[in-house]
C-alpha cells in the first residue's frame, strides 16, 4: 500500500477553520508529530510517497481532501475551500501515475473528508465544503463502476468522516452528537464516548487502526472491544480542525 503524504507547511497555523475558534499551534510540535505519523503509517505497511512541499499552503498537509482513490480509478476534487484549491495540481500528478483519473468540475465542488468508501458503498456528507453538483458528479462516475453512492447533510462539523469513520470491514466508529447513527444501519457501529464527540476520526490502514491519544475514553472503549490500536498524539493538527484520515490518501 502507498500512502501520499505532504509535509507540513511553515504557515500552518494560517489553516482554514469552520466550526473551531482559533488557537496557537506550536509549529515544532506539529512537524514532530508528524513524523510519527509517517512513521505509524509505515509501521501500518504503507510505503510513503512524498508529494513536492507547498509552503505557501497552511492547509497542504491535509491531503486527504484532493481526491479520492478507488481500486478502479482516483476522482480529483475541486475543494471546498478556494484557498485549498492550489493544492490540487501536485496530488493529480502524483495520482496519476497509478490510477485512472476523473476530475470534479466547477460548479461542483468536494472535499475527499467528506466521503466514506466501505466495500461497495459510498456515503458523501453534504458539508459547507461539499455541494450537491459535487455529489451528483461523483455519483455518476461511481455508479457505472458497482457503487452505490448516497448523501447526507452534515452542518454539525467540517467533514463527514469528523463525524463518522472506518474501524473494521465493516465497521465505523461514529459521533452520534453529530451524525445519526441510522445512516449506518448496515454497519456495526461502535459510538464514542459521550464526552468526546470530536473523537470518531480514525484511520485503519491493513489491520492497524492509527488513532489520536487525545480521547482517551473512546480509545479505551474501542480497545476493550477488541481492536488494537496504533495511538499517536495529534494535538497540532485537531486545533487545525484535522483528524488522522486527513494527513494521506491511500492507493
Ligand atoms: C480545513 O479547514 O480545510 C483544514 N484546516 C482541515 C482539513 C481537515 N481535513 C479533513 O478532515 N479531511
Amino acid at each position: 500500500m502507498i500512502a501520499l503524504v505532504r509535509s507540513i507547511s511553515p504557515r500552518f497555523a494560517e489553516c482554514e477553520l469552520t466550526h473551531l475558534s482559533r488557537s496557537p499551534i506550536d509549529l515544532t510540535l506539529a512537524v514532530r508529530q508528524h513524523a510519527a505519523y509517517l512513521k505509524a503509517l509505515e509501521n501500518a505497511g504503507c510505503d510513503l510517497e512524498i508529494l513536492s512541499p507547498l509552503p505557501d499552503c497552511p492547509d497542504g498537509v491535509f491531503v486527504e481532501d484532493m481526491a479520492i482513490a478507488l481500486p478502479e480509478l482516483a476522482i480529483i476534487s475541486r475543494p471546498g475551500a478556494i484557498s485549498r484549491r492550489t493544492e490540487v495540481d501536485s496530488v493529480q500528478e502524483s495520482i496519476s501515475h497509478h490510477r485512472k483519473i476523473k476530475v470534479i468540475e466547477a460548479p461542483g465542488t468536494l472535499d475527499g473528508g467528506d466521503v466514506l468508501w466501505i466495500n461497495k458503498n459510498i456515503w458523501v456528507g453534504l458539508s459547507s465544503r461539499t455541494n450537491q453538483s459535487g455529489f451528483e458528479q461523483l455519483h455518476d462516475h461511481l455508479v457505472p463502476l458497482g457503487y452505490h453512492v448516497r448523501a447526507i447533510t452534515n452542518t454539525a462539523c467540517l467533514h463527514l468522516k469528523s463525524a463518522v469513520s472506518k474501524i473494521g470491514p465493516n465497521q465505523v466508529l461514529l459521533s452520534p452528537a453529530w451524525i445519526e447513527p441510522k445512516h449506518f444501519s448496515t454497519l456495526e457501529v461502535v459510538e464514542t464516548d459521550p464526552n468526546e464527540p470530536d473523537a470518531a476520526n480514525a484511520l485503519l490502514v491493513n489491520t492497524h487502526l492509527i488513532y489520536p491519544s487525545n480521547f482517551p475514553k473512546t480509545a479505551e472503549k474501542i480497545s476493550e472491544l477488541g481492536y488494537h490500536l496504533q495511538l499517536i498524539d495529534n494535538s497540532e493538527v485537531i486545533k487545525a480542525e484535522g483528524g488522522v484520515t486527513c494527513g494521506c490518501i491511500l492507493l
